[in-house]
């Protein structure tokens, strides 16, 4: 059995996103019914925190810029604290389709960590440049590790059960797409 959406927590990391988080959130509660909503408003400096809590999200609202990696360790650290069973990690841009949360949810059943790639044959998304490159040599290297085939390593659409939210909410690469001080060439390229 998947988790049930009553025990599912939905980590939104939100930077500047007043124009679509809203919807983003209704979408959400639409397609996962009981299912609970937590933005991380990162330092935003728009309408970000009022139009997530006017579509019903709880919001943390971090007092300064941590990253995208800052900002899923807090949702991390909720979710173990209220004993979630299940994290999902859903964009704020409205560039992942909430829909498919679903289906990244029922891979809990046989992994701990579920990525929802997105160049899996489904949807429209190009990468170019050096950050297509990155992409391809990260999934090469993340496949062999893991052995398992892994075409998109840094989609955001995720889904984590307990021992991955345990191990995330510890641990979790805060630089990732944030700011940090000396990034490597590789995650500046992928931000
Ligand atoms: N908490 C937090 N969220 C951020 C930050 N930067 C971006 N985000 C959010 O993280 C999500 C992904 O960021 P994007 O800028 O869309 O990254 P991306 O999807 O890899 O890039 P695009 O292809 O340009 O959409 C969105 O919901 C952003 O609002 C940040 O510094 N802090
Ligand atoms: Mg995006």
């Amino acid at each position: 059995m998947p988790p049930a959406l009553e025990q599912t927590l939905v980590v939104m990391p939100a930077f500047n996103e007043a124009a679509s988080v809203g919807g983003v959130v209704e979408e959400v509660f639409a397609k996962l019914p009981h299912a609970s909503v937590l933005v991380v408003d990162d330092g935003s400096t728009d309408g970000t925190r009022a139009a997530a809590l006017a579509a019903g999200a709880m919001v943390a609202t971090l007092p300064f810029n941590l990253g995208v990696g800052g900002a899923m360790r807090v949702g991390f650290r909720y979710a173990l604290e209220n004993g979630f069973q299940a994290v999902v990690q859903i964009d704020a841009d409205g560039q992942h389709d909430p829909g498919g949360a679903l289906a990244v949810l029922e891979g809990l059943e046989h992994a701990d960590l579920v990525l929802g790639a997105r160049f899996a044959g489904e949807g429209q998304y190009k990468m170019r440049g050096p950050r297509r490159w990155a992409s391809v040599l990260l999934a090469a290297v993340l496949s062999r590790t893991s052995r398992t085939s892994l075409t998109d390593t840094t989609s955001g659409f995720r889904a984590s059960g307990p021992r991955a939210i345990r191990l995330f909410a510890r641990h979790y690469p805060a630089e990732y797409l944030g700011e940090p001080s000396s990034p490597s060439p590789l995650l500046r390229a992928l931000a």
